[in-house]
Parts: C-alpha cells; structure tokens; sequence
C-alpha cells in the first residue's frame, strides 16, 4: 500500500486527483480532507492501477493507524509555504524514525511547485535540515517536485509510484 500523508493545505488532495487523471484547473477546488480518501492511479502505460489513500492534515495524530502494511508514503510538503516547513519537518521526522517505518519508502514531495520560485526548493531543503536528515535515517528518500495545477513532475512521481522493483518487493511481502 502507498499512503499519501503531509502537513494541513500542503496540497495532497488536489495531487491525489491529478494521479487519478481527473480534470483539473484553476477553478478546481479541493475540501479539506477531514479523514481517508482513496484514490485509483493508473500506472503510465495504462495496464494496472493502484489504490492509494491520503489522510487529511488535521488528523496526523491519528496517522498511525493507517501505517500498516504500507511499502510507500508520499510525503507531501508546499514548498510555496516555507512558515510551515518546520511543522512538516517534525511530522516527517516521526515517521521516518518510527521502528516500524524502517522498511518504507519514502518520496519527499515538494508541491505547489508552480507558485514557488526557483530556489525555493533549495531553501526548503535547507530548513528541512534534509542533507543531515538524510545521513541520519535509514530509509531512501527520493525529493520530487511537483505542481498538480499544471501537472509538472506528475510523471516522475508516477514513475517513483510504479518503480516494478519497489512493487515487486511489496507483493513479496503481501
Ligand atoms: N497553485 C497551486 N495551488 C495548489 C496546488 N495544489 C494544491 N493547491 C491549493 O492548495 C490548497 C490546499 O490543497 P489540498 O490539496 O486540499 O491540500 P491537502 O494537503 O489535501 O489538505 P488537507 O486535506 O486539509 O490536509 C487548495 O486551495 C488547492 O487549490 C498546486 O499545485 N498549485
Ligand atoms: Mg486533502
């Protein structure tokens, strides 16, 4: 299972449907996702798909609950709202340092890419203290760039989602 977890308003939502292929523009709007949504992603050569749950900001307490089972966590950041990168930081820390998250894969998911200037990223990344975060945990940690508005980087984080040898690996485990 791939779950999709990030802070309040970090996007996820409007990501989950842009995964899911369905119409999205300026005039979309999301409702805040006060508890799981799941979400059906076709893989890019358009032969299989997988289910993939997102749990709503407001309810990070209670993420725990939906981490069994799970080989993947997207974990959303909105890289065009740096004020909130330490409280993200710290969700992600407690996951990454989970015991039972050890195994996990984890995408470090910058979004609302289209609304952030060029070195945001970086700054991000910074604050973060992601090179030291890095060397401290065990778990591979791919950051991807996306926006779902325009759907920039939406096919490499596709690609991260369908990579057959992460899947192969968790149908082992099923
Ligand atoms: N410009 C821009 N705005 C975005 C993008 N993704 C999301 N937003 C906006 O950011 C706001 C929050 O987006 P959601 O996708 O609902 O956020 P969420 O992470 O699901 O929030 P919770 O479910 O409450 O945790 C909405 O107003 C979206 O329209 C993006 O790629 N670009
Ligand atoms: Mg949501």
């Amino acid at each position: 299972m791939t779950i999709c977890l990030g802070p309040l308003d970090s996007g996820k939502t409007l990501l989950m449907k842009r995964l899911a292929d369905e119409e999205i523009d300026e005039a979309t709007v999301t409702e805040k996702t006060l508890n799981v949504e799941t979400y059906r992603v076709l893989s890019p050569n358009g032969k299989f798909d997988i289910l993939i749950r997102e749990c709503g900001g407001t309810m990070a307490p209670r993420w725990k609950e939906y981490l069994p089972n799970v080989q993947k966590i997207m974990f959303v950041i909105d890289a065009s709202n740096l004020c909130q990168i330490s409280a993200a930081g710290v969700l992600l820390y407690t996951l990454l340092t989970d015991p039972s998250l050890q195994k996990v894969r984890f995408a470090l998911v910058l979004a609302k890419m289209d609304w952030s200037y060029r070195q945001m990223r970086n700054e991000a990344l910074l604050m973060l203290q992601f090179t030291r975060l890095k060397k401290e945990v065990k778990q591979e940690i791919q950051v991807l760039e996306v926006s779902a508005l325009t759907g920039d980087g939406v096919d490499k984080l596709k690609e991260w989602i369908f990579d057959p040898v992460t899947l192969e690996n968790a149908s082992k485990h099923n």
